[in-house]
């Protein structure tokens, strides 16, 4: 039986995936390389320095200094964080908020595994701040997902073994950390379907079922 659920943030919990996209499309058009929803779904929970290298990719003018990389992902999260801040609880949708409390209800552990070094900040922006029993972000890691290393602090912040542990998803490198740290995950979103997961869930509150089969 699970003990713990472990929740991404990003395009799971809240779309602040939205929020990344207009974000990163507003630098690439500044520095001028191609960017689109396609190259977007690449950068789900990978880590903002990762991600700016993955946008680079396209890149044909003269290398940036490390430096350089640095203020281009500084100036991308100035830009993100604006965005965050029009966020409200009405930007929590009520079928996570219902399956949220239906899994507390039911005794059931809650925490976030998120990439994002912005995380503390959405949870308060949408009403979350405090609920959660843990919080692994990226604060905590040195590795980003598909490395296990989120997950598995999470695990340990909750002081549950990771056999233990369901993992929630919306990137397919996310399902495949769940996996290397020896946890189950479902899969939602851009991740549907997606193989590796050992569910895909057509509507969150699957999840109250799900935990309550297992
Ligand atoms: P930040 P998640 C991830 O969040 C996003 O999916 C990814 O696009 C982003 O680059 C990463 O967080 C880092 O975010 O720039 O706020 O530190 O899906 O793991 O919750
Ligand atoms: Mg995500």
């Amino acid at each position: 039986k699970y003990k713990a659920v472990i929740f991404d943030l990003d395009g799971v919990i809240c779309h602040t995936d939205r929020y990344h996209y207009l974000a990163w499309k507003q630098l690439a058009d500044k520095i001028g390389v191609y960017f689109d929803e396609a190259i977007n779904n690449r950068l789900r929970g990978v880590s903002r320095m990762a991600s700016l290298e993955i946008i680079l990719e396209g890149w044909k003018g003269t290398k940036f200094t490390e430096e350089e990389k640095t203020e281009l992902a500084e100036e991308k999260n100035g830009r993100y964080k604006e965005l965050l801040k029009e966020m409200t609880p009405n930007d929590l949708p009520a079928e996570v908020k219902a399956t949220l409390e239906q899994l507390r209800t039911s005794g059931i552990l809650l925490s976030i595994g998120s990439s994002s070094k912005n995380a503390r900040f959405i949870l308060e922006r949408i009403g979350l701040s405090g609920f959660f029993d843990a919080i692994s972000d990226g604060n905590n890691i040195t590795k980003s997902k598909p490395d296990p290393e989120v997950f598995l602090m999470a695990a340990e912040y909750l002081n549950v073994e990771p056999e233990s542990c369901l993992v929630v998803e919306d990137a397919k490198a996310g399902i495949d950390a769940a996996r290397a740290a020896g946890m189950d995950s479902a899969a939602i979103g851009d991740a549907y379907g997606y193989p590796m997961a050992e569910y895909s869930l057509k509507g969150f509150i699957d999840l109250v079922k799900i935990c309550e089969a297992k």
